[in-house]
């Protein structure tokens, strides 16, 4: 849950000291009082309690910022410094965020609303914040040196401007953003339409999220920010599977999943189960005419896409990202590949040397989730999650949407795992293999081969004209 700090003496106690030098009391006394966060969970959609009303979302692991009314302009306060973020049950990184967290809370605002948000800087270095996707006047894009001067620590800025269209946005520093992005300074901004619009459906479940990586090294807790593409942790909402909560859902609702890309690389976000529609982009809803269904679609760097649904299929559905590197967590890049190779001998002379080499990788790498192999303190597994049947052998970015009928009204609750009708799950042969229906021993009938005459086939290719002069 929230929790309101004393501002002065909260959270930024690194440059608590420089904030209480640099902002005024009469100045502190006219900035809403920042809200912060203590805890990863997912928290309960945020109902607004002022101004209208709008269907609120679901931050996955995360939270929507409160805001306050003042004079009908919506003011939020973002607090920009460091934070220490669970990333999966027993691995706390040292992370940069907002108000307590990485990623920062979601931001929620009606289209037309004028927002006014103050920008408390509690880094050791300057920070600005670009709106990714907004509709503004020039001076509140946020970049450093182009629109407005970075802002130092200690110091609070004001961006103002009225939230012109409706959609999906993020939010992320435009200062030092190799570091900043890399440390984990990022956070999501929904704008609800003001009136039933044409494009945008009404939907049960409305889910948000943040797609990001980070390089630490397994023992250690802060990201290396000057790696550009060999990410050891593929994280939702700074989250790592099996630490990345559960998209619950009741039979036959209408789900929309949205979702930023702010990494370095693609992520071709793939459902179960189920078909979506891409109904829209960084640049709002989708015309309808353009929306065909799929169950990949492709997230670039910087994108954001909005998927919707009907859960119509009972069940823990599997949705994660199709690049099989990015379901793992740290330590499976730098391993040779072993399949196949016969050990024995190797081991046996490795072992004088050291008594308690282990061999990984013969049989796959799967044994990784069953050898209970010591790691380093404050490490993720490099893949697990227990499932109902046993490992589920993923990390990184990974998780369940759990389908389920007979949930009451409004209960959204992680439902636990799937109770499979009878006859329904895959199961173990018991007894002998029947002959493959292929084989010609079993018989020539199942498939005879196709005797076809042989024929000779000219292909006939047609050459350009000589000469350059046809070009
Ligand atoms: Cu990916």
């Amino acid at each position: 849950m929230t929790n309101r700090r004393n501002f002065l003496g909260g959270a930024g106690a690194i440059t608590g000291a420089i904030a209480a030098a640099s902002v005024g009391k009469v100045a502190m006394a006219a900035l809403p009082e920042p809200v912060l966060q203590d805890k990863p969970d997912t928290m309960p959609p945020l109902a607004p309690p002022t101004g209208r009303p709008y269907n609120p979302v679901v931050t996955l692991n995360g939270w929507t910022l409160p805001w306050r009314m003042n004079n009908g302009v919506k003011e939020f306060h973002l607090v920009a410094e460091p934070v220490v973020r669970e990333m999966a049950p027993g691995f706390k990184a040292h992370l940069w965020g907002y108000n307590g967290q990485s990623p920062g809370p979601t931001i929620e605002v009606v289209e037309g609303d004028r927002v006014r948000i103050f920008v408390t800087n509690k880094l050791p270095e300057h920070t600005s914040i670009h709106w990714h996707g907004q509709r503004l006047p020039n001076g509140m894009d946020g970049i450093t040196g182009l629109t407005q001067p970075a802002i130092r620590p200690g110091k609070t800025f004001v961006y103002e401007f009225v939230a012109r269209r409706p959609g999906t946005f993020m939010y992320h520093p435009h200062a030092d953003e190799m570091t900043q992005m890399a440390m984990g300074m990022m956070g999501f901004w929904v704008t609800h339409p003001k009136a039933k619009h044409p494009l945008i459906d009404d939907v049960d479940r409305d889910f948000v999220f943040l797609l990001n990586a980070y390089d630490i090294e397994p023992g250690s807790a802060t990201p290396k920010i000057m790696t550009m593409l060999d990410f050891n942790l593929w994280s939702w909402n700074s989250r790592i599977f099996p630490g990345i909560d559960s998209l619950n859902v009741r039979l036959n609702d209408k789900v929309r999943i949205r979702f930023g890309n702010l990494t370095m690389t693609n992520h071709p976000m793939h459902l179960h189960g189920h078909e979506f529609l891409v109904t829209g982009t960084d640049g709002g809803p989708t015309p309808r005419a353009s929306r065909w269904y799929e169950v990949t679609t492709d997230v670039a760097v910087g994108q954001m896409r909005q998927i919707e649904f009907l859960a119509n299929e009972e069940g823990d559905w599997a949705f994660h990202c199709h690049k099989s590197h990015h379901t793992m967590n740290a330590m499976g890049h730098d391993v040779p590949t072993m399949i196949g190779v016969d050990h024995k001998d190797m081991v046996r002379k490795i072992t004088k040397l050291v008594p308690d080499y282990m061999v990984m990788g013969e049989r796959g790498m799967a044994d990784m989730t069953e050898m209970e192999m010591p790691i380093p303190d404050n490490t993720a597994p490099m893949m697990g999650g227990e499932g109902p049947f046993g490992s589920v052998e993923m990390g990184g970015m990974f998780s369940v949407v759990k389908v389920r009928k007979g949930q009451k009204a409004g209960d959204y609750s992680n439902p636990g795992w799937f109770k499979h009708p009878q006859g329904t799950v895959a199961y173990e042969l018991d007894g002998p293999l029947p002959d493959p229906p292929r084989s010609r021993s079993a018989g020539a009938a199942a498939m005879p081969a196709r005797n076809l005459p042989a024929r000779n086939i000219e292909v006939q290719i047609r050459k350009p004209p000589s000469g350059h002069s046809g070009h």
